[in-house]
């Protein structure tokens, strides 16, 4: 997977090149490359905004500067061509791997097109679904807007390279969408078969079946005089599975009750969120 980022601080995305996502780079499943937005301003001051039409505070990002950008992006041309790929913050030796699953088609648009992700907190809220089916696309660019935003043509026109998603990463407001790729960015990216050792491990992930998941344990089993819950001792399969469910279906009621609707749930799942 390509991933792309233009940014006004383009340092604020270094975080990529760490932990999972830096391994992902070293096996060449993926690879980055962050851009500096001031690369596409033309005039002398290599200003990127603007006062809103229509009075009020703070700035808007400009199209001049923006439509360029997205432009050489897509199609790595201009100073995009130039730009350097972020390496693993810890190179090691590792053979390059290859994944080649490509099933997903969109209706309406062409799956071709990269697609572009354009954080906002008037976005639509990104969820494990989205990031199900972004792990599956082979360029997504990340356009990170400051202030109050880039002027509202810029993401209309784009529609013409891309396929263009404005998403929010949650009901509050961040300063600009730099934080916000480093979140989507992992989400994705730990989704991608190679990246994560244990290929288990996020088919069992809070959300993939709607509910989220319950308490872990490990050694020891008696810890400042807390037990493990001796079910997990138990060496029985099905009743360990049947305790995790449960546990599941517990605890997303007291947290997170609006997220049972999505769930398919058995008459024994009701029954124990009816005695819980
Ligand atoms: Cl995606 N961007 C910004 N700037 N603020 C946010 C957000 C995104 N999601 C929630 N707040």
């Amino acid at each position: 997977m390509r991933l792309d980022v233009l940014s006004i601080f383009p340092e604020y995305l270094d975080p990529l090149r760490h932990a999972l996502l830096g391994r992902a780079i070293e096996k060449d499943i993926l690879s980055v490359g962050v851009h500096d937005l001031r690369q596409w301003a033309s005039d002398v001051h290599r200003s990127v905004d603007d006062s809103p039409y229509g009075g009020g505070p703070g700035m808007v990002m400009k199209p001049e500067v923006w439509g360029p950008a997205l432009d050489d992006v897509a199609d790595g041309t201009g100073p995009a061509a130039r730009a350097e790929d972020l390496a693993s913050a810890n190179p090691h030796l590792l053979r390059p791997q290859h994944d080649d699953s490509d099933t997903e088609t969109q209706a309406e648009e062409d799956s071709d097109l990269p697609l572009l992700i354009v954080p906002t907190p008037a976005g639509k809220p990104f969820t494990q679904a989205d990031a199900q089916s972004w792990a599956k696309e082979h360029h997504i660019v990340f356009a990170c807007g400051r202030y109050e935003g880039i002027d509202q043509r810029v993401v209309e026109d784009a529609a013409q390279r891309y396929r263009v998603r404005e998403v929010s990463i949650g009901d509050y407001v961040l300063i600009g969408g730099e934080v916000a790729v480093l979140v989507i960015a992992e989400a994705i990216v730990r989704l991608i078969p190679g990246v994560l050792g244990n290929r288990r491990s996020h088919e069992e992930d809070s959300f993939s079946d709607g509910l989220l998941e319950g308490p872990s344990y490990t050694k020891p089993r008696v810890w400042r005089e807390l037990e493990v819950p001796p079910v997990l001792l138990s060496g029985n399969h099905a009743i360990v599975e049947r305790w995790r469910r449960d546990q599941a279906l517990l605890r997303t009621q007291a947290v997170r009750p609006e997220l049972l609707a999505g769930v398919e749930l058995t008459p024994q799942d009701q029954s124990v969120l009816d005695r819980g």
